[in-house]
């Protein structure tokens, strides 16, 4: 059994020596363990410091592309490394390296093919009172979107099964952590949690810098990816909430033709309600758009774990 621990880095040549030299190099259940640090086109020596530090692979993205792809693309090498189990955490050492063991064990006991480690968000001192408020709600939105039940939705400390690193996609470039939980509930994937240690925080995030733009972009993503692989629910629930608001605009004014037999002074409320009929059948129309899309997807995304897969195998090394 392989365990590659994948680190995605961006400008990090201060803090990637002490997170690679930390990372446990025995796991118990593992005869192999190694390590892959992803420069996301880095401008700094992040790549040599890595090299240097130990790591044994460096993948370098020549371009800066954002982490999301960038865990992707590290995801890909993995499977090309032959890994039969990935771990991801982060360059600024913010969780506990000494819980890798803790993290990858629901995945040997086969109990789960996702396992995230779990910071204990609600109540961590080191995040502003803001951060902590938007992290508990955000992990509720996403165990309600995903029908998983992880309490940290935005950790990047994660171990996934070959199996699952083979499946997952990710159409952001900002982000992965939530859409790829939302996709793991909807393929059907078991996600596990486990409660993780952190380290003090060495530098602010580069991802939450400014709290409203987090939570609209974040938001945004939630309700991308739900409407991805939901779009029944979502646009049918849309159309349904529009065509009640103009049903209930058609009976205020049948109620005030009957009532006071003047049906001029409430004619605009029959033209607005004419306006959220014409909407609610575009949406519905959209939600049958939306789903003969979807199926199309779903498709690609068979065929692309087969081609993943193939790759893999041949590229074996
Ligand atoms: N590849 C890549 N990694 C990034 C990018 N932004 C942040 N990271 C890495 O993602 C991890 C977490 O980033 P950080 O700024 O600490 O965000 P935090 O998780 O909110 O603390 C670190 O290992 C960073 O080096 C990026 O644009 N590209
Ligand atoms: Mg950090």
């Amino acid at each position: 059994m392989k365990l590659v621990i994948q680190i995605p880095a961006w400008d990090e040549e201060e803090h990637i020596a002490a997170a690679v030299r930390e990372l446990p190099r025995s796991v118990p259940g593992f005869d192999i363990v190694e390590v892959l640090v992803i420069d996301d086109g880095s401008t700094d020596r992040t790549a040599q410091v890595a090299k240097e530090a130990g790591a044994d692979h460096v993948l370098r993205l020549p371009v800066h592309q954002g982490l999301a792809t960038a865990w992707r693309a590290g995801l890909d090498a993995c499977l090309r490394l032959s890994a039969d189990v990935i771990v991801s955490t982060d360059a600024d050492r913010q969780y506990a390296a000494a819980d890798i063991g803790k993290l990858v064990a629901p995945l040997l006991a086969g109990e789960a093919e996702i396992v995230v480690g779990d910071r204990g968000v609600a109540t961590k001192e080191d995040f502003s009172a803001g951060k902590r408020v938007f992290q508990r709600l955000g992990s509720w939105v996403v165990r309600r979107a995903s029908g998983t039940d992880v309490p940290d939705a935005t950790s990047g400390f994660r171990a996934l099964t070959r199996e699952a690193a083979l499946r997952l996609n990710v159409f952001s470039r900002m982000t992965y952590t939530i859409e790829t939980l939302i996709q793991a509930g909807n393929k059907e994937m078991k996600v596990a949690a486990v409660r993780v240690g952190t380290n003090p925080a060495v530098r602010p995030s580069r991802l939450f810098r400014k709290s409203w733009h987090y939570v609209l972009i974040q938001g945004a993503n939630i309700l991308r990816i739900t409407a991805l692989y939901k779009p029944l629910p979502v646009f049918f629930g849309l159309a349904t909430l529009l065509g009640s608001a103009g049903f209930v605009l058609v009976l205020r004014y049948v109620y005030f033709v009957v009532i006071d037999r003047n049906p001029a002074g409430h004619i605009q409320s029959l033209l607005l309600a004419a306006v959220l009929f014409l909407a609610a059948v575009t949406s519905f129309l959209t939600g049958l758009l939306a789903d003969l899309i979807s199926i199309n997807r779903r498709l690609l995304e068979e065929i692309l774990v087969h081609e993943r897969r193939r790759e893999a195998e041949r590229e074996r090394r």
